[in-house]
């Protein structure tokens, strides 16, 4: 295999950058360019870091720190060296060049990954969680892909097909050799078995939703009538005076959209224009709108005045978010409190304009999203529940087929596929155009 170079750090200007090499002769053609001031680079032990000067032609291009990782003991498992030269488009341009006349190849997007996986460092779901860490916006989306990485979804599913395929080869036994099987196939312990497999699978189908609402944002639509305050808590929410707020009931008129960090959570925010019957042509596209915000969001944040006794326009906000998974704030809460609602939970009491009460929503989306999700266990992305989702579907062919008597090589056929599909998730049978999408999602230099 070539030995290839990449700029790991983003291209510009920046303190240092990192060159990576890699590969089987990743260290000969560094020692060409590369010389540590005590020894040679060959001698430099592995894992270790040394001081060293990079030349260009006999010339001093820059002092650089190489570190250098031997095989097996490297991110690739290849024989690697990472040059931590000084951060400019110059140097780092100039030394890639420099490697390249030596023999590098430039490295594709996702290559060095790409390498681990095919070593044998990674497997394919911890090599997308890979993916996942380095687009990680929130902390929570970084602690899952962590998780992933650390080889939980990969654990869980190995067992899960570990199980499938034991339950493959106990129903083939009996079926290609009946008579030196010993007694009767237990058809009920089967049943059970492959029914408690098939809970699994339909629980990590369900982790889909989540993990990809963690990992994308989660999209959050804030309703209510007007003149709630639904403007003044987007801003409080962003940070900034994104929507316009006036006591002018019917002030927002558009939906307006924008990501933010809220808690450990990335929130895909929309104000909406506050919902209530109009005659007022362009209001009631806008209210349309609304409706049509609460209907996509994954999770709705209601809004009523505490300041007024809830009104009919009011009842008619639970009412949509009594349909979704949803957040009930009374705000205003820094005026005489009129409103008494304890029929919804959360309830949580806020001033979105004195920026008093965050914290409690803060902790109540958390506290939604987090119950339902194992950190590093959701599937993640469409490749994954698509394994998983074919594993499921041949699961319950083959219960039906036992359970209707169909006969158990049928069943032993399906439950044998089920645990091959599962086997494409973590990678350990895939083709060769799946790898190539999978990387190809990575930028250069990972
Ligand atoms: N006292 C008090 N006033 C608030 C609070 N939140 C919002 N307001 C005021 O309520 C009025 C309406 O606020 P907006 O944020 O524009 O309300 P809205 O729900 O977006 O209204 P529309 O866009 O018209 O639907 C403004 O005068 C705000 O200053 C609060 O927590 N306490
Ligand atoms: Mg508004």
């Amino acid at each position: 295999m070539s030995t290839i170079c990449a700029l790991s750090t983003p291209r510009g200007v920046g303190g240092i950058a990192v060159v990576r090499v890699s590969g089987e002769q990743a260290i000969n053609i560094c020692a060409a360019l590369v010389r540590p001031i005590k020894q040679r680079l060959e001698q430099v032990g592995s894992n270790r870091t040394v001081f060293a000067k990079v030349y260009d032609d006999e010339k001093t291009l820059d002092e650089v720190m190489v570190t250098v990782f031997r095989a097996p003991h490297s991110f690739t498992g290849e024989d690697t060296v990472e040059i931590s030269c000084h951060g400019g488009i110059y140097i780092t341009e100039r030394l890639l060049t420099l490697l390249l006349a030596q023999g590098c190849v430039m490295a594709a997007a996702g290559e060095f990954t790409k390498r681990a996986y095919l070593n044998g460092k990674l497997d394919l779901a911890q090599a997308e969680a890979v993916i996942d860490l380095i687009h990680a916006r929130s902390p929570l989306q970084a602690r899952n892909a962590l998780g992933q990485l650390d080889g939980r979804l990969s654990r869980k599913v190995s067992a899960l097909r570990a199980a499938l395929c034991e339950i493959g080869t106990e129903i083939m036994a009996y079926v290609d050799y009946p008579e030196e099987t010993i007694g009767e196939i237990d058809e009920a312990s089967i049943t059970q078995r492959l029914s408690q497999n098939a809970t699994s699978l339909e629980k990590l189908l369900r982790s889909f939703d989540m993990g990809h609402l963690i990992r994308e944002g989660i999209p959050t639509a804030i309703i209510g009538k007007p003149n709630v305050g639904k403007s003044t808590l987007m801003n409080a929410l962003l940070g900034k005076d994104k929507s316009i707020v006036t006591d002018i009931a019917g002030t927002t008129r558009d939906t307006v959209e924008e990501s933010a960090l809220v808690g450990d959570m990335v929130l895909h925010l929309m104000d909406t224009a506050g919902i209530r019957e109009t005659s007022d042509t362009v209001e009631a596209i806008g209210v349309e709108r609304a409706r049509a915000a609460a209907e996509s969001a994954a999770l709705v944040i209601a809004l009523i005045d505490g300041s007024r006794p809830p009104d009919d326009e009011d009842k008619a906000i639970l009412s949509i978010a009594k349909e979704k998974r949803s957040i009930l704030i009374i705000n205003k809460s820094d005026l005489p409190q009129q409103a008494e609602l304890t029929d919804l939970a959360p309830v949580i009491r806020l001033s979105a304009k004195n920026e008093d009460g965050l914290e409690a929503l803060h902790q109540a989306i958390r506290a939604m999203f987090k119950t339902e999700t194992v950190e590093g266990e959701s599937l993640n992305n469409l490749r994954q529940r698509q394994a998983v989702s074919e594993a499921l579907v041949l699961v319950q062919s083959a219960l039906s087929a036992m359970e209707s008597g169909l006969g158990a090589d049928m069943a032993g056929l399906d439950v044998t596929s089920a645990a091959e599909a599962l086997a494409t998730l973590t990678g350990e049978s895939v083709r060769e155009q799946m790898i190539e999408d999978i990387f190809s999602r990575f930028c250069v230099g990972k």
